[in-house]
């Protein structure tokens, strides 16, 4: 898991108000058939930021705006030499109404029972940190899309927080 591997910069947004989390099921494509936040790759020319709002606007039909880092995340697949970076954001307000996309069927969950068992075996270790408020950095090892192979995950402390992600 190095910088000397290709990248690729992707968002992921999850709309958390106290109690109640907003998640997608992905309809096609990477992550199908997974409950997930909003998100997707950073085009050129926009800053990671608003990219993760264009794909919050584009999956769930909705508008966030003061969004706040939460973690940063980095997957890689065996036999794969692209590392996919993960930008992980909280928004806690938004604009409109969820409404279902071409790619994501949008649904609240209350944040004790997040459908751990059917979302990336990856979720079940960050999530509860992001459902705590808290920042976080990891990164995680896939044999396949169903196969973690081994990760690291650190909290991040209100010093780091001033830096990272
Ligand atoms: O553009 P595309 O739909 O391929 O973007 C993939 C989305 O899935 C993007 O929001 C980042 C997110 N994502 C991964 N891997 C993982 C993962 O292991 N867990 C979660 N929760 N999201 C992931 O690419």
């Amino acid at each position: 898991m190095g910088s000397r591997f290709p990248k690729k910069v992707l968002t992921l947004c999850i709309v958390h108000q106290h109690s109640r989390v907003l998640l997608g099921m992905k309809k096609r494509g990477f992550g199908v058939g997974r409950w997930n936040g909003f998100g997707g790759k950073v085009t050129t020319g926009e800053t990671i930021e608003e990219a993760a709002k264009r794909e919050v606007r584009e999956e769930a039909g909705i508008k966030v705006d003061a969004l706040e880092k939460a973690g940063l995340l980095e997957f890689e697949f065996q036999d794969d030499p692209v590392v996919l970076e993960v930008h992980v954001f909280r928004a806690q307000t938004f604009l409109g109404e969820p409404t279902e996309s071409e790619e994501m069927k949008p649904q609240w969950f209350s944040s004790e029972e997040v459908p751990f068992e059917d979302m990336w075996p990856d979720d079940r270790h960050w999530l509860p940190l992001f459902l705590e408020g808290k920042s976080f950095r990891g990164k995680f090892l896939f044999q396949d899309e169903n196969t973690l192979l081994d990760y690291t995950l650190e909290e991040l402390g209100s010093l780091a927080r001033l830096r990272n992600p």
